[in-house]
């Protein structure tokens, strides 16, 4: 199975048009919140040079290049996880994802609704963060009260306690002060032990920022804000200007597609590095 990808966000930040361009599937993408009902999935060839090089050294009838399941879910608004906004039942298609695009707003823009009138990556990556470990939280806690309650267990099971307790311990401690799982470091044999669990804010997340044409080449103040919590969170970041590269994804051939790449000052599209990282 390919690995899978879904991109989360506030609604409006760009999420369906990002989607659109690394897919070329088509996704409805406008200008309201909650744009996006049901998640739009699509599956994309991981871009490497290094299997070009090596088809062109080694004739093969076949290349099958490394693939990526991209899915688009839903905008999460802050009490997502007590069913405002769109509610709680998109977080199951974030459960089922591998790896987490969040999609970050990084550009001023006075026709594009933001959620929350203003444009500030920190408080929406807060906002999104808070939401998923509230919504890990109810997982554990319910995990831990059932496993807790037990009274007359085997030995074994005793033993299993013993260990997988003190970790949902340290879990709930985390996931009550709105961080996520991730910044806790379980090493290989906690996760092992939790993985169970399904924990949204365990898995590995991109900071994806959306900016405008101006910020593809020179990184803006709120790119910087972004860098800084994902150096915090050993999260990796890629830039990517949502406009263009819709605009690029439409052009039909690859000759136009290089040229506007050019003259809008850009080596590959934006998305590679998105493709590449998931
Ligand atoms: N100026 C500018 N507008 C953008 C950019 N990316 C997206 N937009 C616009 O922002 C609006 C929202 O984009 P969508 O892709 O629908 O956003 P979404 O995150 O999927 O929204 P929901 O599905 O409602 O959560 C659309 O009108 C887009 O054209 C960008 O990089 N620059
Ligand atoms: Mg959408």
């Amino acid at each position: 199975m390919a690995l899978n990808c879904g991109i989360v966000g506030l609604p409006n930040v760009g999420k369906s048009t990002i989607f659109s361009a690394v897919t070329s599937a088509p996704a409805e993408a406008a200008n309201y919140p909650f744009c996006t009902i049901d998640p739009n999935i699509g599956i994309v060839a991981v871009p490497d040079h290094r299997l070009d090089e090596i088809a062109r050294l080694i004739p093969s009838k076949k290349i099958t290049p490394a693939t990526v399941e991209f899915v688009d879910i839903a905008g999460l608004v802050k009490g997502a996880s007590q069913g405002e906004g769109l509610g709680n039942r998109f977080l199951a298609s974030i459960r089922e994802v591998g790896v987490i695009a969040h999609v970050v707003r990084c550009f001023d823009n006075p026709d594009i609704v933001h959620v929350a009138n203003k444009i500030d990556p920190a408080s929406d990556i807060e906002t999104i963060n808070i939401e998923l470990a509230l919504a890990d939280l109810e997982t554990v806690q319910k995990r831990y009260d059932k496993i807790a309650k037990l009274s007359r267990i085997s030995k074994e099971q005793q033993k299993e306690n013993e260990k997988v307790l003190p970790i949902y311990e340290r879990l709930i401690k985390c996931l009550e002060d709105g961080v996520p799982a991730r910044t806790l470091g379980l090493d290989e044999d906690e996760s092992a032990l939790v993985y169970d669990l399904h924990l949204i804010t365990l898995k590995p997340v991109i900071y994806v920022c959306n900016v405008d044409e101006d910020g593809i080449t020179n990184d803006n103040e709120y790119v910087k804000t972004v860098r800084a919590i994902a150096e915090k969170e050993n999260a990796p970041v890629v830039v990517i200007c949502g406009k263009i590269e819709s605009e690029i994804a439409a052009l039909d051939t690859a000759e136009e597609r290089q040229e506007f790449l050019e003259a809008s000052g850009l080596t590959e599209s934006g998305l590679n590095p998105l493709i590449r990282a998931a």
